[in-house]
């Protein structure tokens, strides 16, 4: 599948609202988007999920940047790709850098399916029509306020609502949601803010009749989820900790988690998060897919991952309206009763709004791959 040029474009996006999580405020995104483009004109996007400060990991915008131009696109130039599971191998030496090996593996995917005429999803082996999703909700200034917002989902029909927690914003505003609304599918996350020492206050949110609790110690570990999962009943799932088919394999032989988080940009990419699914369903693991604040591109990508079998739980990715005044896909992202119709196009299957991708650019830069 002979790719001609890539194009690396900056853009900035400015949040509805600021999110804020356990370890920081985000109110804006800053990110790659990557272009493949071959001879006859089609174009494959991709989008880099990384942040610009390294509080979700170690990944930024900066170190995206560095890695993409010097080493990936460099490998791109020497090698001969026949499908984008080679762009996963030849990325292998590299160490970690997972969120800029994603942005442009992706890219590469959706080339691969848009010169093949069949949408992503078909091309991962997705056979989903529609997906279930729902929604994650920050930590807010007020009890109040988070009611408000829960409430806003609820009618707005997402199937699920995760709430951010973290020491101080736990027990009390959970249990306020669960008493406004008791019968909600409702989860939380904690991005890593709890040790082993509040295993009491983790052990209280089994009363709240919680889906699970979502990374709530370190961001590097396995040992003592697996410790605290034999002693909670709430399941654990397993989001930062996880960066690969091998992590997967011994969180599971631990016994760390119940359920995994895949994002695709954690994992490095489209065949790293389908190898993670098919493992997790042959050992009756349930997984779902996270998200990471994405624009059009990155929720593409979400989607058609999701319509693979074994993402049997509401994801992360809710309507662009939620994060953007205007998205770079069109049409933008819409949810209706908490479902996404699977669009039927090739590729990512949204046409990229170009006219709000020329606006959003910051800085663009192209790289050609074949003399
Ligand atoms: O842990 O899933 C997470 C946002 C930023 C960084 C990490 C996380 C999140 C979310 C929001 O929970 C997911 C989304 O709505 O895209
Ligand atoms: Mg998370």
């Amino acid at each position: 599948m002979p790719i001609k040029k890539i194009r690396l474009r900056k853009l900035n996006m400015e949040l509805i609202n600021p999110f804020t999580t356990s370890f920081g405020t985000f109110n804006d995104k800053q990110f790659y988007i990557i272009e493949a483009e071959d001879e006859q004109g089609h174009v494959g996007y991709g989008e880099s999920v990384a942040f610009t400060s390294p509080w979700y990991n170690e990944e930024t915008v900066e170190t995206n940047c560095h890695i993409i131009k010097d080493f990936l696109i460099p490998a791109l130039q020497d090698a001969t790709i026949k499908h984008p599971a080679d762009v996963d191998e030849l990325f292998k030496p590299f160490r970690r850098n997972l969120m800029a090996k994603a942005a442009v593996e992706g890219a590469v995917w959706d080339l691969f399916a848009k010169q093949q005429n069949i949408p992503l999803a078909t091309a991962l082996g997705g056979q989903a029509k529609t997906i279930d999703v729902g929604v994650s909700i920050g930590i807010k200034p007020s009890i109040d306020a988070l009611v408000d917002t829960v409430r806003k989902s609820v009618e707005q029909g997402y199937k699920r609502i995760k709430i951010k927690i973290k020491p101080g914003w736990d027990i009390a505003p959970l249990s306020r949601v669960r008493e406004e609304f008791p019968d909600i599918d409702m989860m939380a996350d904690a991005n890593s803010a709890y040790t082993l020492d509040q295993i009491d206050t983790l052990k209280q949110l089994y009363d709240l009749n919680l889906t699970m609790i979502e990374q709530p110690l370190a961001h590097d570990d396995i040992i003592d989820h697996a410790t605290l999962q034999k002693v909670i009943q709430t399941p654990v799932c397993l989001d930062e900790s996880i960066h690969s088919l091998e992590d997967t394999r011994k969180a599971i032989e631990l016994g760390s988690c119940k359920i995994i988080n895949i994002k695709i940009g954690r994992v490095g990419g489209l065949t790293e998060a389908k190898r993670i699914h098919d493992y997790c369903m042959a050992k009756d693991i349930d997984v779902w897919c996270g998200g990471m604040l994405e624009a059009g591109v990155g929720r593409a990508h979400n989607i058609a991952l999701t319509t693979l079998p074994n993402f049997t739980l509401p994801g992360d990715t809710a309507a662009s309206s939620l994060y953007w005044h205007q998205d770079i896909i069109s049409p933008e992202v819409t949810v209706q009763n908490g479902v996404i119709h699977v669009p039927s196009k090739p590729g990512i299957g949204f046409d990229i709004d170009v006219l709000a991708l020329e606006k959003l650019t910051i800085e663009q830069e192209e790289f050609s791959l074949q003399a």
